[in-house]
């Protein structure tokens, strides 16, 4: 493929191969972004096509182990907030084998600098994949960066094709991390109930439970995951179990997927309706995640996908959320945290939580190059608008793309 050169006057760093990367490369990348500069469009490709490669050898469970005198971080949503972003980076220092990042999904949509946050993440990887972990996000899938930003961003800053390659990366992502065998790191939530039932009428009340699974699903199981998917409109409500019956291998990843990437806590017991999405979206109690990480041997999960005030909340013995964009879409007046994983004296991984506020940003608003899609490529969002043409009073559609959707959660 023939992909045009920089223009003359750049002079920011060029990336042929993953030995191109060191920290001097880095620190060139932050500040050429930072002042609004992008890598080139022929070396973007040629990154995201080597991350995908990389993506392919990992697995959908992977493992990190962290030893005495290494410090892992844990980054939560980031949502293309690139300038929190640096600041995170200027608290934490660079990723190194010692100190290595375990970015929980969401890197993507909303903010307006999705390119730059994860030409960054992509860059970091390559110059070391051992240092820099990722799982897939809600906003690492096709159908909401659609929606929320990132392919708009992607076409205004590129161009489309490298759009689906970005896509092709977040499909080969990993969904989960195990850290030396104590703490799982997922971006939403721990699997749903087994069968998938929905209840007709069930409400949000802590009372209405779907009871907890006779057994946790294992850690075998969440291995054994087919993760390279794109999950449709349709993939929530048909995961659902109208009435029992065996379900293809295929059915069960799908449904732990879902899980993995939409799944909230909630304060009563057993499972209960997402608000989010649509049928087939669960919440789970303090007493299922109690009885998978028992079952499982874990001490801990870490999730991410819920904005927090102080940008973690621990509100159960043995889950913890963390939440890393602060003043979520300008608005959300939260904080946001990273955490730091490190074996204490007895082994136990200590979590320890720093936050943060929000610092200033060039004055674009979440989703500036949304509006990118349906000016340019109009046909890719038909499907959208022939779903909501038959009820043009409901304006949720609007909302959604002024930003102003669900602004407590992602
Ligand atoms: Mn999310």
């Amino acid at each position: 493929m023939a992909m045009p050169e920089p223009a003359p006057g750049y002079s920011g760093p060029r990336y042929a191969q993953a030995s191109d990367v060191n920290d001097a490369w880095l620190q060139r990348l932050l500040q050429c972004q930072q002042q609004g500069q992008l890598l080139p469009k022929k070396d973007a490709y040629l990154l995201v096509l080597d991350v995908i490669r990389q993506l392919k050898s990992e697995q959908t469970l992977g493992r990190i182990q962290v030893n005495p005198g290494q410090k892992l971080t844990v980054f939560g949503d980031i949502h293309g907030q690139y300038f929190d972003f640096m600041n995170m980076l200027s608290m934490t220092g660079m990723p190194s084998v010692n100190t290595p990042f375990l970015f929980n999904g969401d890197f993507v949509d909303r903010g307006s600098w999705s390119v730059e946050v994860i030409t960054m993440i992509f860059a970091m990887k390559m110059q070391n994949p051992n240092a820099i972990f990722m799982n897939r996000g809600n906003h690492e899938m096709l159908e909401a960066n659609m929606i929320y930003g990132f392919a708009g961003e992607v076409g205004s800053k590129y161009d489309l094709d490298l759009f689906n390659l970005y896509s092709e990366s977040f499909r080969n992502l990993p969904l989960l991390h195990l850290v030396n065998n104590q703490v799982l790191v997922v971006h939403a939530g721990i699997p749903g109930p087994r069968p998938r039932v929905w209840l007709p009428g069930q409400t949000h009340d802590p009372e209405d439970a779907v009871p907890v699974n006779l057994q946790a699903c294992t850690l075998a199981e969440i291995a054994s995951v087919d993760r390279y998917t794109e999950l449709t409109p349709n993939s929530y409500k048909d995961a659902v179990d109208d009435a029992p019956r065996k379900e293809e291998k295929w059915e069960t990843d799908t449904r732990m997927i879902i899980d993995f990437l939409w799944s909230d806590p909630r304060g009563g017991s057993g499972y209960g309706p997402s608000y989010r999405k649509s049928r087939g979206v669960f919440m789970f109690g303090p007493d299922v995640s109690d009885q998978f990480v028992r079952e499982n041997n874990l001490k801990l999960v870490i999730r991410s996908h819920e904005v927090k005030a102080d940008g973690y909340l621990q509100d159960r013995p043995h889950a913890v959320s963390v939440f890393s964009a602060p003043n979520y879409l300008d608005t959300g007046g939260n904080k946001g945290a990273f955490l730091q994983l490190s074996p204490g004296p007895d082994g136990n991984l200590q979590v320890t939580p720093t936050s943060f506020t929000a610092v200033p940003h060039p004055d674009l608003p979440p989703m500036y190059h949304q509006n990118y899609i349906a000016e340019n490529h109009p046909h890719l969002t038909r499907q959208m608008k022939k779903k909501q043409a038959p009820q043009p009073w409901k304006r949720v559609v609007c909302s959604e793309l002024s930003g102003v959707h669900r602004p407590c959660s992602d």
